[in-house]
């Protein structure tokens, strides 16, 4: 392994964030040992690895720990900056502006996405479902910026963008199933559902989860959320 030593990774499955770290790895050509972690009873290793956020995923490297996807991802790409293509831009305007829309995609898409998914009400589910394609319409210029014309955020081959938003892929694609709606759509942003599919086409899109089991999964949590409300209601 050139960069040298140990990676373990700490993950769920399920989670975009922990699906961004694999993406980077698996571009890196880097092995390494995942840990399954179980978010309802986190091991001792996750629990000092991220004592502040107690989150996945965790990158430990050489027994050292790394957390939050966006730093991981980073990391990764200074630490073995020999083993492949950088997935940083090298001109420092180029690396701010990457580093602007990832922090889009954090503020703006997962927030819309997440209150679209988690809504409790149908009102709700509409508030966020609309904030989420306006949201993405915005990425779509993005997208226009960075690729300058070419198929990826990071120009002719994947970058740091790509890894940002592939590890959302299948979630943004359940959440089309599980609210009804197209939020990758090619009339109103053909620039991000060509990518959608020259990004699924790729070998690092292996490490994703099917979107299948994925809204399977999704339906078993928020019937589980809703049980825990209506229990938590009752007792009131
Ligand atoms: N900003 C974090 C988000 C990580 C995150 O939300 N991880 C979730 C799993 S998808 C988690 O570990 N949740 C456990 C908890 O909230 O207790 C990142 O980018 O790494």
């Amino acid at each position: 392994m050139a960069g040298g030593g140990e990676l373990k990774l700490l993950g769920t499955w399920a989670s975009p964030w922990a699906c961004r770290v694999r993406i980077a790895l698996h571009l890196k050509a880097l092995s390494y040992d995942y840990v399954e972690e179980d978010l309802d009873n986190k091991s001792d290793l996750l629990l000092t690895s991220n004592p502040v956020h107690k989150k996945v995923p965790v990158l430990i490297h050489n027994g050292k720990p790394i957390s939050e996807s966006l730093v991981i991802v980073q990391y990764i790409d200074e630490a073995f900056a020999s083993n492949g293509r950088s997935l940083l831009p090298s001109d420092p305007r180029e690396r701010a502006i990457a580093r602007f829309w990832a922090a889009y995609i954090d503020d703006k898409i997962t927030a819309s996405w997440k209150q679209a998914f988690s809504a409790k009400t149908e009102e709700e589910r509409l508030e966020g479902t609309k904030q989420l394609l306006v949201a993405v319409e915005t990425l779509e210029g993005g997208l226009r910026v960075c690729s300058k014309g070419k198929p990826f955020f990071g120009g002719d081959s994947v970058g740091y963008l790509d890894v940002v938003l592939g590890g959302l892929l299948p979630w943004l694609q359940g959440t089309e199933a599980l609210c009804g709606v197209e939020i990758l759509d090619a009339a109103r942003t053909p620039l991000l559902s060509a990518w959608a599919e020259r990004f699924g086409a790729l070998d690092a899109a292996g490490v994703l989860p099917d979107v299948g089991g994925l809204v399977e999964f999704a339906k078993v949590r928020r019937a589980q959320q809703a049980a825990a409300a209506a229990a938590a209601a009752a007792k009131n």
